[in-house]
């Protein structure tokens, strides 16, 4: 068959590469060899052709002047932004030199590796360069950032990431959205719960701020940030003191449900209600509803679990539908990520035996403290596929970091981000349009394959290409280290151990292109818990020191100013993806602080008045926006805005690096801050900043 490359004009299949549960279908129309428009695949059984806004305008970002088209060499000092070309020789010999001369003198581990999934592509974020780290023997990345606290939290009881299957979701009746902006994050949920809506079904959204996923509720409720665990205590205390509960299932298929009737006692409504700021009647009103309607289905968010308690709070939801025996329902349950089914052979595609020594393990969140790190200090950063100097929490920390004169960085990215100004040496990236890939969704259950549609953009190059190179130069020999992109396709859809996992071959999805994940009836019978069965009580809870049974932990205290920061994403970019691109900027206008009417009132601000907002780790200015959309003494923002369009939008600046309680998650919404008129004088609230711990 004709690589999609040659083709000059034409409709071309492709998949989406964001870092986004939907991991749409595409349909790439191209003329005289360019993208010209993206749409949706309507043969893809789950997005079924619609898009959001943000891929919609991709062809800006792909063909955006400001995208890298050479290696460059950094004549300025760090973070100023001044490049010199280089050749692709140069910038090899480079790294390589260096790399070769921190090895003899401080050892591999000097070296650190810095990625997320800016592309979701598992060769491109997660294959060459995992063999080539390992074979240098470089410090390894424990990448915690997105949502690693609720994953161990929701595996405590569930197994693994294992839930309901959207595709069966036409037959729930009760959704509730807990913590998750759905609207702007998870579209074709929205697009199901809206098609069920038409024949009856309710939507519950939970949330701390009323953004547009809680206004197309049938019934939103407000909730204090961290307070889930609670709520979802008080649910479970009225559903066995209303004998709501399903018995039968609890008794067959869960372990300590008998010691959670018990233990929920003590979260009796008014207690509750108090915890949570959610009236003692809404939570009578939201367990009937939810101990009455079947099938239920709760979508767990990454909002809770960006918390202090984040992995427990999500421990905690994951029991819920247990007690009503969703579980065998059609469309019931929850899904927190589907990830487990398509779980593949990540052992042939890393090759964890090329590390021949094992290599101290740095968390992604904790960067800034890594990089002042004196005792075995990192000498060389490699970052790709994220941007660290805005997406980190203490983002101001991170920077300081980057400016080290004794670190030698390199960035590999299609733009010069904030942290590509930090680079010593700078490699341009091809977008996923220009790679082959596979990806795993972790929402609905297909897998996919991508075939490059367009040729490398300048003189980029993908990620395994880049390893290839660097591999070379170092002069390893080691023949994995040379396999090409398809090889490491069919290596790591081959052998795969999960029972979930799909019978296919490279052929098969180059003619399907998307492939499901096999039969999973009654996997909830047959968990990878200890006991395989859903566990309410999780023994291995109490061996690793946290309570055996579900329970709501306070948040950590972070300092003594007035309000509980959240500052989540936002709908026309990805992260910070997007955030430089003009028409995705201007689509998002400007950030804005949402923020009660109450507190507004008692500082003199009015809706649109500019604020600032502060703590002892930094500041940041937006607009406020005034109203009723969030509680007294929550503030929220969203998007992770570039430089690019103000100096004063680096929300991270102001978040804590501590770790969540659980699998080392981030913290992003725990911090606290305070707020007020940007006109104050300066020296004023210099005072105050210096009073915060
Ligand atoms: N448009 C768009 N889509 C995206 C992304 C993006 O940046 N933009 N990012 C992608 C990525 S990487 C991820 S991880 C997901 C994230 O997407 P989501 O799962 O939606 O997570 P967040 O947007 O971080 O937070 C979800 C909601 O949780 C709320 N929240 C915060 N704290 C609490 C709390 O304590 N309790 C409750 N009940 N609610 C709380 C926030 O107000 C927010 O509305 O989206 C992906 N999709
Ligand atoms: N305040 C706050 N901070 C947050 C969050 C929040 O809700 N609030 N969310 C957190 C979450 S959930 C996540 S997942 C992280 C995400 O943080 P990151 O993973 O850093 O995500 P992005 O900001 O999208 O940056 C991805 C970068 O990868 C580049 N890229 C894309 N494709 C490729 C490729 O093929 N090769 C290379 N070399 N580069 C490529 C893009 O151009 C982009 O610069 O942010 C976290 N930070
Ligand atoms: S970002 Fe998400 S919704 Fe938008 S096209 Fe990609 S997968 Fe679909
Ligand atoms: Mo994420």
């Amino acid at each position: 068959m004709e690589s999609w490359i040659n083709i000059k004009d034409g409709v071309v299949p492709s998949v989406c590469s964001l870092d986004c549960p939907d991991q749409c279908g595409l349909l790439v129309h191209k003329k005289d060899g360019k993208i010209v428009k993206i749409d949706g695949d309507p043969d893809h059984p789950v997005t079924k052709g619609s898009i959001c806004n943000k891929v919609r305008n991709m062809t800006e970002r792909l063909y955006d002047s400001s995208r890298l088209k050479t290696p460059l060499k950094r004549v300025g000092p760090k973070g100023d932004g001044k490049f010199e070309p280089i050749s692709w020789d140069e910038a090899i010999e480079t790294i390589a030199g260096r790399w070769k001369q921190l090895i003899s003198a401080e050892g591999a581990e000097s070296i650190l590796p810095y990625s997320f999934y800016g592309n979701m592509g598992r060769i491109q974020s997660e294959g060459m360069d995992r063999r080539f780290f390992n074979r240098l023997g470089a410090s390894q990345l424990e990448q915690t950032i997105c949502s690693s606290a609720g994953s161990v939290g929701y595996n405590y009881t569930m197994g693994g990431g294992f839930g309901t299957d959207p595709e069966d979701m036409t037959e729930t009746k009760l959704f509730i959205f807990w913590g998750i902006n759905a609207a702007s994050t998870n579209m074709h949920q929205v697009m199901i719960a809206q098609k069920a809506r038409k024949t009856g079904a309710k939507l519950v959204v939970i949330d701390v701020h009323k953004n547009q996923t809680g206004r197309m509720a049938d019934w939103f409720i407000p909730i204090l940030p961290g307070t889930d665990s609670a709520l979802a205590l008080g649910i479970m205390h009225i559903l066995f003191e209303e004998n709501l509960v399903d018995r039968e299932f609890l008794k067959e298929y869960t372990v300590g449900y008998e010691e959670l009737e018990n233990h929920v006692k003590s979260y009796d409504p008014k207690t509750v209600s108090e915890i949570t700021g959610v009236p003692v009647d809404d939570i009578y009103k939201l367990a009937r509803m939810y101990g009455e309607i079947s099938p239920s289905m709760i979508r767990i968010g990454n909002g809770l679990q960006h918390h202090d308690n984040g992995g427990m709070i999500v421990r905690t939801i994951s029991c819920l539908p247990a007690l009503t025996g969703q579980w065998p329902l059609k469309g019931g349950g929850a899904v927190k990520s589907n990830s487990g089914y398509l779980a593949f052979n990540t052992r042939a595609l890393q090759r964890p035996e090329l590390r021949k020594k094992q290599a101290r393990t740095i968390n992604m969140i904790q960067l800034a403290d890594a990089l002042h790190e004196s005792e075995q200090p990192i000498r060389s950063l490699f970052v790709y596929c994220s941007n660290p100097a805005v997406v980190a929490p203490s983002a101001g920390k991170v920077r300081k970091g980057l400016e080290r004169e004794d670190l030698f960085t390199v960035v590999h990215d299609l733009f010069l981000t904030e942290t590509a100004k930090y680079a010593d040496i700078v490699l341009p990236a091809t977008s996923s349009y220009e790679n082959t890939d596979f990806y795993t969704s972790y929402w609905h259950q297909y897998l996919h394959l991508q075939e490059p549609v367009i040729p490398p953009y300048g003189e980029s190059k993908s990620n395994s290409d880049v390893f290839r190179l660097l591999a070379e130069a170092m002069g390893f020999e080691d023949p994995e280290l040379k396999d090409s992109d398809e090889e490491l396709i069919e290596q790591a859809i081959s052998d795969v151990a999960n029972p979930y996992f799909p019978d296919t071959d490279l052929d098969q999805l180059k003619k399907e292109r998307f492939v499901k994940a096999k039969n999973k009836d009654g996997y909830w019978k047959n968990l990878n818990t200890p006991s395989g069965k859903i566990e309410l009580y999780s023994k291995q809870m109490e061996l690793a020191g946290y309570p055996a049974l579900p329970t709501h932990i306070s948040l950590v205290e972070d300092n003594d100013c007035p309000f509980l920061f959240v500052p989540g994403p936002n709908h026309n970019f990805l992260n910070s993806t997007f955030s430089n691109n003009e028409k995705h900027a201007k689509l998002e206008k400007a950030p804005q602080l949402f923020m009660n009417r109450l507190d507004a009132e008692k500082l003199g601000i009015e809706n649109g008045s500019s604020v600032r907002i502060w703590n002892g780790r930094g500041e940041c200015e937006m607009a406020a926006s005034v109203g009723e959309h969030v509680l007294p003494g929550v503030v929220v923002s969203q998007g992770l805005w570039s430089d690019q369009f103000g100096n004063k939008h680096l929300v991270n600046s102001l978040t804590p690096d501590r770790v969540a309680d659980m699998g080392g998650g981030a913290v992003f919404f725990s911090g606290r801050v305070n707020v007020e008129l940007a006109n104050k004088s300066s020296a004023e609230t210099g005072k105050e900043a210096a009073a915060v711990k």
